[in-house]
């Protein structure tokens, strides 16, 4: 995430009180979108659905004293929580609490951010990036019996894995994880590039060698519209027998998608699916639930658009009869 600055605090200070002199767009904030833990700083918020629950794992903001800087280390988050509700629109969040926390991961040394959970066989495996050693980014596991933890974690992350946002995914009895974000390859090039893997059978490595997610415009071309690229925060859901990969934008702000009949892609784009929010990340998951569609996303408004303290929220997601998805005003400036 190289990304942050004054110009961004400026916008976003702009986007909040709705005073900025050329506002990029005129959108108000969405009306029906329901922030979900008002108590605390969460963000990234993965939602599953399990024995008939949703849960929902966020990155756990806090103000670790560190302010914006072009590497992102004023997201220096140390633990994870799981909430869970029986009813998204209105029900009662619980909050399990802690489930994983950093000085418990051998291999660990910073930044547990935007994470993901997998079912398998009576086990629950979270995939997590944290900085390791070297300062690299890379994936680890942690395990559990229930979907509230706790999680023990590996000692050592996915052999070969590194970057962020994983997102695990499951078809057909296969698991996949996708993954990627701008500026964290152990090279430490900015590499627009998100990645698609299969997992082993026992969920703890990958089976292959990471293979590129191809993003292809109607016309079959690479994207090359800053406004459609990937950054990062990758998601995979499955609607009427497509592959919907979704993903932020980074310095454009948007949530896109693309669809394929596979779930290693290529994928093409179809749109937009969140404008720009309060804030300068943005990041999301897709989750059926009881017949409807949710988007659980974050925005900075009640920190009062400071970027690295996000609060979650949730919105009902609704498509088209043609497939496509219908854009949600996010209520950001940008
Ligand atoms: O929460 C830390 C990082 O911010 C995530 O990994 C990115 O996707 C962005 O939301």
């Amino acid at each position: 995430m190289k990304k942050f600055g004054v110009f961004s605090l400026l916008i976003t200070i702009l986007s909040i009180c709705g005073c900025g002199s050329k506002p990029q767009s005129n959108e108000k904030a969405e009306p029906k979108a329901r922030y979900l833990y008002p108590d605390d700083y969460m963000a990234d918020p993965a939602a599953y659905v399990f024995n008939g629950r949703v849960y929902i794992y966020p990155s756990h903001d806090w103000r670790s004293g560190i302010t914006y800087n072009a590497n992102g280390e004023a997201f220096q988050m140390k633990d994870y929580h799981v909430f869970s509700m029986d009813d998204v629109e209105n029900g009662e969040v619980t909050a399990h609490g802690k489930i994983l926390d950093l000085k418990d991961i051998p291999w660990a040394t910073s930044q547990l951010w935007d994470n993901a959970v997998a079912f398998k066989n009576g086990k629950y495996y979270m995939y997590f990036p944290a900085r390791d050693k070297n300062n690299v980014f890379r994936i680890g596991v942690a395990i559990a019996d229930r979907p509230e933890g706790q999680f023990i974690p590996e000692k050592e992350p996915i052999k070969g894995s590194f970057s962020i946002d994983p997102c695990a995914f499951e078809d057909n009895g296969e698991y996949y994880l996708y993954f990627g974000g701008s500026g964290s390859t152990p090279d430490g090039l900015s590499s627009s590039l998100a990645r698609v893997v299969k997992l082993s059978g026992d969920m703890l490595q990958f089976a292959e060698e990471p293979r590129p997610v191809v993003l292809l415009d109607k016309k079959g071309s690479p994207i090359r519209d800053p406004n459609a690229q990937f950054f990062e925060a990758s998601w995979m859901h499955k609607y009427n027998g497509k592959y919907y990969y979704s993903y932020s934008t980074g310095h454009t702000h948007r949530l896109c998608y693309a669809t394929s009949d596979n779930p290693y892609g290529p994928f093409t784009y179809q749109g937009v699916i969140l404008t720009p929010v309060v804030g300068w990340t943005t990041h999301h998951s897709i989750v059926e639930f009881r017949g409807k569609w949710w988007l659980f996303f974050h925005d900075s408004r009640p920190s009062g658009g400071v970027d690295w303290l996000r609060s979650m929220k949730v919105i009902e997601l609704n498509y088209n009869e043609d497939g496509t998805i219908q854009k949600i005003k996010g209520g950001g400036l940008w």
